[in-house]
């Protein structure tokens, strides 16, 4: 009895495996997973797949601009830029050389000027040169002309003076005096009385109209009062 009973155990023992084996290997032929086993159930849904490339549809046409927008709001200024690089110093140092040499020649054409002024001038009186360039005019223009000089017009304060006018003018001359404010008192043009005089005879005696300057003649050096509207030689006077 036992014995039947173990043969027929065996022989089910037996043929469950190879009903197992028949299903392995039909398992086999449907999976690459080796332990793929028997199937299973209908798994879950897997994880979303990656974004696919745009398609290849036809696109439409570009349409017309849109109206121009706001003006945008104005920018902060720009950093300051870089200060330029200085010129060479060769440069300035060449500069420099031809500014030394131009006021060099400058002083030197000074100078031989100053000795030829000094020397053609010639008759320095006292502290005081008298230059005249021959021109006749009215005794407003005499007194312009030598204020443009930063000169006075002539003006004899004593004999010596009165010499060296007579020798520089060429022709009868203005002097620097008049009695245009109190008549019959002449004055210097700064305004003081005069201290020295050499009136011809018989003057100053205020012909005609009235006679407000004064000239000096040539010949003589003797002086005489004259209308300043009259027009006679332009002497300058420079201090020294
Ligand atoms: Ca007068
Ligand atoms: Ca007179």
């Amino acid at each position: 009895m036992f014995l039947s009973s173990l043969l027929v155990f065996l022989l089910c023992v037996v043929t469950a495996s190879r009903s197992e084996v028949k299903i392995h290997e039909d398992a086999q032929k449907t999976c690459s997973v080796i332990n793929c086993g028997l199937p299973g159930r209908d798994g879950r849904d897997g994880p979303k797949g990656e974004k696919g490339e745009p398609g290849q549809g036809l696109r439409g046409l570009q349409g017309p601009p849109g109206k121009m927008g706001p003006p945008g709001v104005m920018g902060s200024p720009g950093p300051k830029g870089i200060k330029g690089d200085p010129g060479s110093s060769s440069d300035a140092e060449a500069k420099l050389a031809n500014l030394e040499r131009e006021i060099r020649s400058l002083k030197s054409e000074l100078e031989y000027t100053r000795k030829l002024q000094a020397f053609s001038l010639g008759k320095q009186s006292g502290k005081k040169f008298y230059v005249t360039n021959g021109e006749k005019m009215p005794f407003s223009k005499v007194k312009s002309v030598c204020a443009n000089l930063q000169a006075f017009v002539a003006t004899p304060r004593n004999a010596e003076e009165n010499r060296a006018i007579q020798a520089v003018a060429t022709d009868t001359a203005f002097l620097g005096i008049t009695d245009g404010e109190t008549e019959g008192q002449f004055m210097y043009l700064t305004g003081e009385r005069i201290t020295y005089s050499n009136w011809k005879k018989e003057e100053p005696n205020d012909f005609g109209s009235g006679e407000d300057c004064v000239i000096m003649h040539k010949k003589d050096g003797m002086w005489n009062d004259i209308s300043c509207s009259s027009s006679f030689q332009v002497v300058c006077e420079f201090p020294v």
